[in-house]
């Protein structure tokens, strides 16, 4: 009698188990190496792909997309989830409904598994820097044609770099031509797209010689951590540097100097206000790859241990 009690008390237990599994919904991925999940395949070419995680187990992707000619790239947008299943409309949104060439996007995320976008745009006489920010439906919450970060007649302003703010806003850096070197500057857009630091934007680093290629993530705080190639008369450096929420440059950093070139700096935050940035070094002869920990208050964390990652002659 107390084993068949045991049967029908383990039969209920498997019966509420089977009840309390949740749904899953069929999932993208596929185990076959010959299958995989189309984030986008218009016609025409499609490239210069750029990501940010969609904070959700997804990821939005961005990209320059030729389905409108080859001399007309447009920027579009696409929300794949944690299933690798597509969320918004068939092979992307566009990001800026503007004609004219638009190139070299960069994303990251935002609120409530949104993102906000940044882009190199050809709509007028000089590149410009244009943007944009999308929801979680994938709808432009700024005007259509993006908003103008930085768009000066006879200036070229151009490769951006975007980092969402945590109030549905974002800080976009550039390379500016203003002066008649390249320059850094930086400008913060609020929630509704307005800019907030003057019509120019923010210098960052304005030498007679060039400063480009600038990388920027979120500090956590409203503000950036930046890094940025700079040339003196015999090579090339990597400058970090920190801009806080109210536009307030506070403190520009030499990561690296040694001898030869240093270019590419790629940021990621390092979760405490600083950043970690990684670069293609040439100090030995060929292309290297070194990196370093930059903390909130610009110290270098790894001076004794700057690690090689690669010194592998290519
Ligand atoms: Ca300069
Ligand atoms: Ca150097």
């Amino acid at each position: 009698m107390e084993g068949f009690d045991m049967r029908i008390l383990a039969s209920l237990m498997l019966v509420s188990l089977v009840l309390l599994v949740p749904q899953v919904s069929k999932s993208a991925w596929s185990n076959d190496p010959g299958t995989n999940v189309s984030v986008c395949d218009a016609t025409g070419s499609q490239r210069e792909v750029r990501t940010c995680s969609d904070g959700a187990g997804g990821m939005i992707v961005v990209w320059e997309d030729e389905r409108n000619g080859a001399s007309n790239p447009l920027i579009y947008a696409q929300h794949i989830d944690v299933n690798g299943n597509y969320r918004w409309t068939r092979n992307g949104v566009r990001v800026c409904t503007a004609s004219g060439a638009q190139e070299f996007p960069e994303v990251d995320t935002s609120l409530g598994g949104g993102a906000v976008v940044s882009w190199t745009d050809h709509r007028g006489a000089s590149k410009a820097v244009y943007a944009q920010r999308l929801n979680s439906e994938g709808q432009r919450m700024w005007a259509h044609s993006g908003v103008a970060v930085a768009a000066s007649p006879g200036i070229d302003q151009a490769a951006t770099s975007i980092a969402d703010n945590g109030l549905g806003g974002a800080i976009v850096a550039w390379q500016d031509t203003r002066s008649g070197t390249l320059d850094v500057y930086v400008q913060k857009l609020d929630s509704l797209g307005n800019l907030q630091w003057g019509v120019s934007g923010t210098a960052v680093m304005t030498s007679g010689f060039h400063e480009y290629g600038p990388e920027i993530v979120s500090d956590g705080a409203g503000g950036i951590v930046l890094a940025w190639v700079s040339m003196t008369p015999t090579d090339s450096n990597i400058i970090s540097g920190r801009i806080l929420s109210n536009g307030t440059l506070d403190w520009t950093r030499q990561v690296c100097t040694a001898s030869g070139n240093q270019n590419s700096p790629k940021i990621i935050p390092d979760g405490s206000g600083g950043g970690i940035i990684a670069w293609k070094d040439e100090r030995n002869g060929n292309d290297d790859i070194y990196i370093q920990h930059i903390e909130d208050d610009g110290s270098r964390l790894w001076d004794r241990i700057m690690l090689i990652l690669s010194t592998k002659a290519f």
